[in-house]
């Protein structure tokens, strides 16, 4: 069963064709959806992706309350899903993509090597963007692809910085990095927590995505999508 309902989601993500609702039916609790999100992840690593890191989601109210759901939640990054900053996203391989502004770190002998400022691009294989708890944890976390800006040594408080979503020039979403568990920081470590339980033990050189501190913001054709990251710099990306 486990199998099938990887094969399913990924068939979504890769013909970019929303699906209904797969974990009620299926009756998946969380821990059942992690072992369907691994199972799609090994599906894009037999393909020839490396794994790059993890995101935690749902770290911030303003994303919880977005999609109405109210759990920590973390997904695998894949080399597949990385996107230049400045670069440009593909919307024909999307089915409904929104942008979101996040912190990254950079991990080295289990500490945070470096931070940056990033955006996500977020995707969910359901329809309507419409999920419950296990549903979003077996797609990945609506992961499919991230931009990473300049990395820096951590500053000294990363807690209260100022968060900007741009488009096109304008602002759409403002917010602070201590909505995000009060302190990004928090989301790194429970990262390393959340992700070895399950077994997977962060490397050097992957990069963890703190969950974003603001809503998503949907990307049209022609976009440009920037956030500024008070003390980080910005990064951005292009919807082609
Ligand atoms: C789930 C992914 C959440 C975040 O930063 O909170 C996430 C979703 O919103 O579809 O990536
Ligand atoms: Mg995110």
């Amino acid at each position: 069963m486990i199998s099938e309902l990887a094969d399913r989601l990924d068939r979504a993500a890769s013909t970019a064709t929303a699906i209904p609702r797969l974990a009620a039916a299926a009756r998946l609790d969380p821990s059942g959806a992690y072992d369907v999100q691994r199972a799609l992840v090994e599906r894009r690593l037999a393909r020839g992706d490396r794994l790059t890191g993890v995101k935690m989601g749902l770290t911030s109210r303003a994303k919880m309350a977005q999609v109405g759901v109210d759990e920590v939640i973390w997904g695998h990054l894949t080399d597949g899903m990385r996107i230049d900053d400045g670069g440009r996203v593909d919307l024909t391989r999307l089915i409904h993509p929104r942008a979101e502004p996040e912190v990254a770190f950079l991990l080295s002998n289990s500490a945070v090597e470096a931070v940056a400022p990033a955006l996500e691009v977020i995707d969910s294989r359901f329809e309507g963007f419409d999920f419950s708890l296990p549903d979003v944890i077996a797609d990945n976390t609506s992961a499919a692809g991230y931009v990473v800006g300049p990395w820096r040594p951590a500053p000294e408080g990363l807690d209260n910085l100022g968060v900007l979503l741009e488009v096109n020039g304008r602002v759409v979403q403002t917010g602070s990095t201590a909505a995000i568990l009060g302190d990004p920081r928090r989301a790194f470590d429970a990262a390393i927590r959340l992700a070895g339980g399950r077994g997977v033990e962060l490397r050097d050189g992957w990069i963890v995505l703190a969950g974003a501190a603001t809503a998503a913001v949907p990307l049209n054709p022609g976009d440009h999508v920037r956030t500024v990251i008070e003390k980080l710099g910005t990064a951005s990306l292009k919807v082609g």
